[in-house]
């Protein structure tokens, strides 16, 4: 039989090649991959477009309770439709266990959340911040073996953070189920310290933020969570590494061959400290504060070297998106954060962003190779997370999600161009070469120039493999 679908004359991207083939899709799978395949029932033209994998953003926050009242600007409906407006294909948010919660029972509330409401395809970290002895001995394993072969700790947060035991405990558990562990490395102890005199000094906005998440403590938590890792032999994933110090604590174990994978994000190549002022250090700097918190020109060199040069594995958005102005103080411009940076939401938006970014800013300035763009944001990520090869390849069998990616097309940033919840984007006004223009899932177009089609909610959940890693 011929194909649904056939993506004539562009050049497809892997993450180790690039050549010029037409590829064939039927029943949502990649068939075909030739130089010339027959007529299909639909044809697209790809002349002078890349054909990568589907973006997959294995790092953002939809609908997540906070603590404090806050809101978070994106549920699945519109965080999925921004993500696919960007490029992306899959995304994987986390299911937060609360405090004194099953950790099941919050995952559940994702799922119902998440069903029917999904334009990419989903699947769920999980976050452990309560390991009781039935979350260790039970749940968790069960979670794993059910397919949520990776979950998040905290080294910091009053309500998420564990001790060095119950990090050792966790990663006992990932070492016996073969999951992946993600790891938030930021030293509490020290952050509350910098925050108690900071306040003292009565230096409360935004911009402090940065400096009480000081790149020591993140440095240092960085290294304890490798070296626990060593010790229980487990592979660790340092998440959202902002930049020099805390990676080269990975270098340095990566060196010595342990398994130790790393993170990075576009705010810190394209962000600075200087953001968190604002105008003149007021409060439009909150709407950069993000936890690790954007360091300085220096990091953000540093950064790009370990992008290519293996120190990073995979680049994700860490989309994590409260309004600016939200109704009824549920922004981050409510009273009390005005009162002090401490209680700023920690989060930006980004998912429609990180791909365009890091194409324009690493692969159109000559930083980064086009191959390595599609391994640090679709196939390693593919990977790492048990996806692989469903996902992030472009190989015959995969399920066909593509993104179609126009290398000469200009933009700018601008919050009226995005289809996120948020009210704001800290990349606004960015100057950007090489955006998506078709994002297709499973064979369907799901967005095409900036527009999502309804009908193209047809994301589905995945269960997940162990992971790479392992
Ligand atoms: N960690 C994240 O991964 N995202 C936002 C805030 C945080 O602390
Ligand atoms: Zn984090
Ligand atoms: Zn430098
Ligand atoms: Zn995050």
């Amino acid at each position: 039989a011929g194909c649904d679908l056939a993506i004539r004359g562009g050049t497809l991207v892997t993450a180790s090649d690039q050549f010029r083939a037409d590829l064939g899709i039927r029943d949502g799978k990649i068939v075909e991959i030739a130089a010339e395949i027959a007529d299909a029932r639909e044809e697209i033209d790809a002349t002078g477009l890349m054909v990568l994998p589907g973006g997959i953003d294995a790092h953002v926050h939809l609908a997540q309770p906070t603590s404090d009242g806050t809101v978070m600007a994106d549920d699945f409906l519109t965080g999925t439709r921004s993500a696919a407006a960007g490029g992306n294909t899959t995304v994987l948010p986390f299911a937060l266990q609360v405090k004194g919660s099953s950790l099941r029972e919050c995952l559940t509330a994702y799922h119902e959340k998440a069903e029917g409401a999904c334009y990419t395809d989903v699947s769920f970290h999980l976050i452990v911040s309560d390991p009781t002895p039935q979350v260790l001995g039970q749940e968790l394993p069960a979670l794993v073996r059910d397919g949520y072969s990776s979950f998040k700790v905290f080294m910091t947060y009053d309500d998420l953070v564990l001790n060095d035991a119950e990090l050792l405990d966790v990663f006992d558990v990932a070492r016996r189920e073969r999951a992946l562990v993600m790891v938030h490395a930021e030293g509490h102890d020290a952050i509350k310290h910098m925050t108690r005199r900071l306040e003292e000094e009565g230096k409360t906005a935004p911009y402090y933020h940065a400096v009480a998440h000081h790149q020591i403590a993140e440095r240092e938590a960085t290294h304890r969570a490798i070296s626990h890792a060593q010790l229980i032999d487990v592979p660790v994933m340092i998440v959202h590494v902002s930049g020099r110090d805390p990676m080269e604590q990975i270098q340095w174990a990566k060196k010595r061959g342990m398994k130790v994978f790393a993170e990075t994000c576009p705010q810190y190549i394209v962000l600075t400290r200087d953001d968190l002022k604002g105008l003149n250090m007021d409060f439009e700097g909150a709407k950069y504060v993000c936890s690790p918190p954007p360091r300085d020109t220096d990091s953000q060199d540093a950064i790009w070297e370990g992008l290519r040069d293996g120190t990073f594995d995979v680049f994700s958005s860490d989309h994590c998106p409260f309004y600016f102005e939200g109704a009824n103080e549920t922004g981050k411009d409510n009273p009390r954060a005005r009162t002090s940076f401490k209680w700023v939401p920690n989060g930006i938006p980004g998912v429609e962003t990180r791909l365009p970014i890091l194409f324009s800013e690493g692969v159109r300035k000559g930083r980064i190779s086009i191959e390595r763009f599609v391994a640090l944001t679709s196939t390693n990520p593919a990977k790492l997370y048990g996806l692989y090869p469903q996902k992030g390849a472009l190989v015959i069998g995969a399920d066909a999600d593509i993104t179609l990616w126009d290398p000469e097309r200009k933009a700018v940033i601008t919050q009226a161009s995005l289809n996120h919840g948020a009210d704001y984007t800290p990349f606004e006004g960015m100057e950007i070469e090489g955006w998506p223009v078709r994002t297709i899932l499973r064979g369907q177009t799901i967005a095409a120039d900036g527009e999502v089609l309804e009908q193209g909610r047809a994301g589905r959940y995945l269960s997940r493999a162990t992971s790479s890693a392992w």
